[in-house]
Formats: C-alpha cells, sequence, structure tokens
C-alpha cells in the first residue's frame, strides 16, 4: 500500500526555475537522485528517496521510515511513501508515461542505477547532465547565507576556546578532538572534513589531517576545520605560532596574510574569479614563494563543503550576488613548515561579507 501527501501545488522558485530550463537542455523532465539536491529543492531531510520533475509538477518518492514531520516539512513537491522500489514506483506514475525525454543527474547516478533505469523506464530517452541543479545551487539566498554565518560563527567561537589549550607536549588529534567538541556543544551538527591540525614539517603538508604528534616550541600549527549548521557547511583556516617566530617565519606568515588580504579586497560583483586567484598568486611569486602554492584560492562553500565556483587559473566563473566561497592562500616549504589563512566570504549587496572573523594578524602563543 502506498501512502500519498498532495498538497495544492504552488511550485517553488527552484523548482519553477530548473523547469524553464528544461526547454534549453533539450529535456521535458528531470529525476533527481542526490539526496542533497532533494532537500534543496524541496526541504526534505530524509536519507533516501528520488524526486521526479515533469514540467508543472514534482514527486517525491520515499518510503514510510520519514513519514511524520520530514514529510510535513517538505514543499512543493507531492511526496509518496511506498513499501515497492522507488524506480518500479516510479515507472507506474501517469506523471512520466507521457515524458519523453529526461535528464538525470550524470555526476552521482551509478552504472548500476543507470542501467536499472533504462530497463524500467524504456520508452524514455536519459540525457545526463553533469551541473543541472548545482547551476542554481552557486546563488545563495540570504537564509542560506544566514546558515553558512551561523557556521562560521560557531567555528570562531571554538577557535578562539582552543587558543589556550595549544601547548607544547599537546598531540594534534587532541586539540582536533577539542575543537570538534566545542563546535558540537555550540551547535554545530558535526565537522564540514576531517578536521586538519599540521604542527611543524607537518604544516609543509597542505592537508595534513591531525595526527598523534605532538606540539613543539617553534613550530608552525595549521588548523583548517568548519562545521555545519542547518545541512550549510562553514570553512576556516588559522596558523598560529607556538614560541617566537624567527625572521624568515615571520616573513612567510606576512607573504600569506598580504596574499590573503589583497585577494580579500579584490573581490566584487562582476570580477573573474580566475582574477582573484591571480592577485594572490602574483603577489606570492613576487615574494620569493612562486613554487609553493600548490593549490587554487578558493572553492565555494554550501551544502557541500567544496562545490561552485571555484576560484583558480581555470576557473571561468564570475563573482556574483549570493555566491559564498573560499579565500585561502598558502606557502608551503618543503622540509621546513607551511601557512595557510583561509576566511570563507559572501557576495553581498554588491559588497563582499567576511563570514569567518576569527583574528588573521600572526598569533604567537
Ligand atoms: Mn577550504
Amino acid at each position: 500500500m502506498d501512502r500519498w501527501f498532495k498538497w495544492d501545488i504552488v511550485v517553488a522558485s527552484r523548482i519553477k526555475e530548473l523547469q524553464s530550463r528544461f526547454k534549453d537542455n533539450n529535456i521535458d523532465s528531470f529525476l533527481v537522485t542526490s539526496i542533497k539536491n532533494i532537500f534543496y529543492l524541496t526541504g526534505f531531510t530524509g536519507d533516501s528517496g528520488i524526486l521526479f520533475i515533469s514540467p508543472r509538477k514534482a514527486e517525491l518518492i520515499t518510503d514510510y521510515r520519514f513519514q511524520g514531520e520530514i514529510v510535513q516539512r517538505v514543499k512543493d513537491a507531492d511526496v509518496c511513501l511506498t513499501k515497492k522500489n522507488y524506480i518500479e514506483k516510479l515507472s507506474t506514475q501517469r506523471l512520466i508515461k507521457r515524458r519523453s525525454r529526461v535528464g538525470f543527474e550524470s555526476k552521482y547516478v551509478t552504472y548500476n542505477l543507470y542501467w536499472k533505469l533504462r530497463k524500467k523506464l524504456d520508452w524514455l530517452k536519459f540525457k545526463g547532465l553533469d551541473s543541472f541543479i548545482e547551476d542554481l545551487r552557486i546563488r545563495k539566498s540570504e537564509k542560506e547565507i544566514e546558515n553558512i554565518k551561523k557556521a562560521c560563527e560557531i567555528g570562531d567561537k571554538a577557535f578562539h576556546e582552543i587558543l589556550n589549550y595549544i601547548k607544547v607536549g599537546v598531540r594534534e588529534i587532541e586539540i582536533g578532538a577539542e575543537l570538534e567538541y566545542r563546535m558540537r556543544k555550540a551547535g554545530g551538527e558535526k565537522p564540514s572534513f576531517d578536521t586538519i591540525v599540521a604542527s611543524g614539517y607537518r604544516s609543509s603538508i597542505p592537508h595534513g589531517v591531525a595526527s598523534n604528534k605532538k606540539l613543539k616550541n617553534r613550530e608552525f600549527i595549521t588548523i583548517d576545520f568548519g562545521t555545519i549548521y542547518n545541512h550549510y557547511h562553514s570553512d576556516m583556516t588559522r596558523t598560529v605560532f607556538l614560541g617566537s617566530p624567527s625572521d624568515k617565519d615571520k616573513k612567510l606568515y606576512e607573504t600569506v596574510y598580504n596574499a590573503q588580504k589583497l585577494a580579500r579586497e579584490a573581490v566584487k560583483e562582476d570580477i573573474e574569479l580566475r582574477k582573484v586567484d591571480k592577485i594572490a598568486r602574483d603577489y606570492i611569486k613576487k615574494s620569493g614563494f612562486g613554487d609553493y602554492f600548490p593549490h587554487s584560492l578558493g572553492h565555494g562553500v554550501g551544502l557541500d563543503i567544496h562545490e561552485s565556483p571555484s576560484l583558480s587559473y581555470k576557473s571561468n566563473e564570475i563573482g556574483k550576488e549570493g555566491m559564498v566561497f573560499t579565500i585561502e592562500p598558502g606557502i608551503y616549504l618543503p622540509d621546513y613548515q607551511g601557512v595557510r589563512i583561509e576566511d570563507t566570504v559572501a557576495l553581498q549587496n554588491g559588497n563582499i561579507v567576511t563570514l569567518t572573523n576569527s583574528k588573521r594578524e600572526l598569533i604567537a602563543l
């Protein structure tokens, strides 16, 4: 037995926007299988289901585990709770029978699922689109930015609290654990990714996940972390110093600090994002560290920790209202140490708003 929840359809602006793009993509319907994208379009917070979008309607097929408040919160799609296989259930729907060309998320549909779809929905032609929904996600609403901002504030607070904790002899994993615990206590759902705490020689690895290494005097400690609030991620990196830094250490830090500042100051609406990357990169090059900044300047942040836009020399994207992304130059000297400074920023009302606000000047503990 299936159970239906049918609402008076007021198709949400997001689903409506997708429907308006059917024609240009040469499709007459779209099948959403990524659970994050289903959440984005309907507010569904269950962890399994499929969403079928026809030119005028949307139907979410899921199961009884999500009955009750999860289903009640879904907007702009009829919901079917079924005991059948989702694809089988979908294949019997009137909504899909009349369609002929369905788009699907080629980035997420597995080879197995693809063949199953072709078999069960054999009257349809399938067209893989790799960023149909992601193209919408790139520009955030005010509410989405608020969630990211809140996640960033939780990170700032936790970072401030663990500064007292950073001492000679403490292990990197202890710093990471303490930071994650404090973010949880402040309302963060879980870490955005495996917390990076990389001290001394390990700070010259761009992504050194917290290890058993003990902190020593005269070391940089790179801490890169974030949390999730209402499904939205934060991302921040600070590099602190234990003891008193040498002139070489100071120059290393200052170079990254200045490059990050120049890049942040350059962000504005309609700028080519590749230019922002270039500004930071040129400054680092001019300072003599050109060979030691091996990654791109930044990435979009939202429902995923890494999403569009990208800030790199290859980027084709232009800064637009509602975009949220990181600015994170770093210099990693092999057999020495490294420094990275990262903030999450938003483009709002034509201006850059920095959402992570922990002190950026060198903190020597
Ligand atoms: Mn990042």
